[in-house]
């Protein structure tokens, strides 16, 4: 009798252990967010859905997650990126800010006296053209007026306009290195402090890329807050490129940025863009984490580009954070981001004479093909219009 009470009461216990598992498992797998473990692939083929969904193997031995966008929506079509820049002149017109027509005015005034040049030195500071290039140009400006004399406004226009154009480079290359390398995709990396405009950066480019008919990774490795990877993945969805981010905040970035190139190596993309928190700690602290992040990620691949991300807006304040990021780390071209909407042209010349290197991209806009490739011509041309 004894011996029947006990299995029954083990039998109890087993079926209450067998219902709490069965009530918890499905409940585990819905917080870890990842959907039934599917066969990997390129999102965004066939048929425009992301199909491509898994828990990936844990590289770095931290977990991370490939995550479907909650809705699948249909896969937009990207216009060309080159020529993009001529929208900047309609921008800058509606706003009023092109400061090359306020040079333009005092400029083709008839003898222009001491406070004159100084007038238009100040427009140029104003611009953030800094300080030693706006007396540059003003003083290159003061010898072509002397020497050949003003005629009228289009003469006027030409003289501002190769000025300018010197100062802001006009033969440099800006070109993006994202050839690739064999079988290797090349990899970007985008930094810069926080709210510049680097997660839009990154979503634009990658769809920049996709029209040019490139296949492209996303890897979140800002890890600071979880929105920050889900605004990524939106960018993603709409042009099917696959986003691989971390399932819990405040993981190592450098973890994600790598498996983010193993799984680019593995699927064979063309190019893998990786985005950062822009936190400003302390310098040490930015050149270990970004330091980290860049060594990690080379022991899979190269890293081509470092593209640092500057707000047009932020002037001379944004140039001297942009310098602390610099120090950090190998900067190799200079989103200005901002640049519709705003007087300030002239940080153009300024970052890269402060920071050594070349503007590659501007943003134009909140709308998603609003960043363009940088062309000097099409800049001069819509500061002087
Ligand atoms: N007008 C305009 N707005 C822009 C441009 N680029 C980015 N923005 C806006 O700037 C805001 C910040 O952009 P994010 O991409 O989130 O900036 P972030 O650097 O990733 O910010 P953190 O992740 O917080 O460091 C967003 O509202 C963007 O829409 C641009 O070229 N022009
Ligand atoms: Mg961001």
């Amino acid at each position: 009798m004894e011996y029947l009470i006990i299995i029954a009461v083990l039998a109890a216990l087993l079926a209450v252990a067998v219902a709490g598992l069965l009530l918890l498992a499905p409940r585990r797998r819905r917080a870890r967010g990842a959907p039934p473990p599917a066969a990997r692939g390129r999102t965004g083929e066939a048929g425009g859905a992301p199909a491509a969904v898994g828990t990936l193997p844990p590289a770095t031995g931290l977990p991370t997650l490939e995550v479907p966008p909650p809705q699948a929506p249909p896969l937009e079509v990207p216009p060309p990126f080159a020529g993009r820049m001529v929208r900047l002149r309609d921008r800058l017109a509606r706003s009023q800010t092109a400061f090359g027509s306020a040079l333009l005015g005092l400029l083709s005034r008839d003898g222009l006296d001491e406070q004159g040049w100084d007038e238009i030195e100040d427009i140029l500071i104003t611009a953030d053209l800094g300080v030693g290039p706006a007396r540059q140009v003003v003083e290159e400006l003061r010898t072509q007026v002397k020497v050949e004399g003003v005629r009228g406004p289009e003469a006027v226009r030409a003289m501002l306009r190769e000025d300018l154009l010197r100062q802001v480079g006009a033969d440099d290359d800006r070109s993006l290195r994202i050839a690739g390398h064999g079988d290797r995709p090349s990899v970007v990396l985008v930094v810069g402090v926080n709210g510049t405009g680097k997660t839009t950066a990154c979503g634009k480019l990658a769809r920049a890329l996709v029209g040019e008919g490139k296949t492209v990774l996303l890897g979140a490795a800002d890890t600071f807050r979880a929105a920050a990877a889900d605004q990524l993945q939106t960018w993603g969805a709409r042009v099917g490129a696959r986003v691989i981010r971390s399932d819990r905040e405040g993981a190592d970035p450098a973890s994600v940025a790598f498996q983010a190139v193993a799984e680019g190596i593995e699927a064979g993309v063309d190019t893998v863009i990786v985005d950062t928190a822009g936190r400003l700690h302390t310098k040490t602290g930015l050149m270990d984490e970004l330091g980290k992040i860049k060594r990690v990620i080379e022991k899979r691949a190269t890293v081509d580009e470092v593209l640092l991300v500057l707000d047009a807006t932020t002037g001379q304040n944004g140039l001297r954070q942009a310098r602390v990021f610099a120090e950090a780390v190998d900067v190799t071209g200079i989103v200005l981001t901002k640049l519709d909407g705003t007087a300030k042209g002239g940080i153009v010349v300024a970052v890269q004479r402060e920071l050594g290197v070349p503007v590659k991209l501007v943003g134009l806009g909140e709308g998603p093909d609003d960043l363009a490739p940088f062309d000097p011509r099409a800049f001069v041309d819509a500061i002087t219009s």
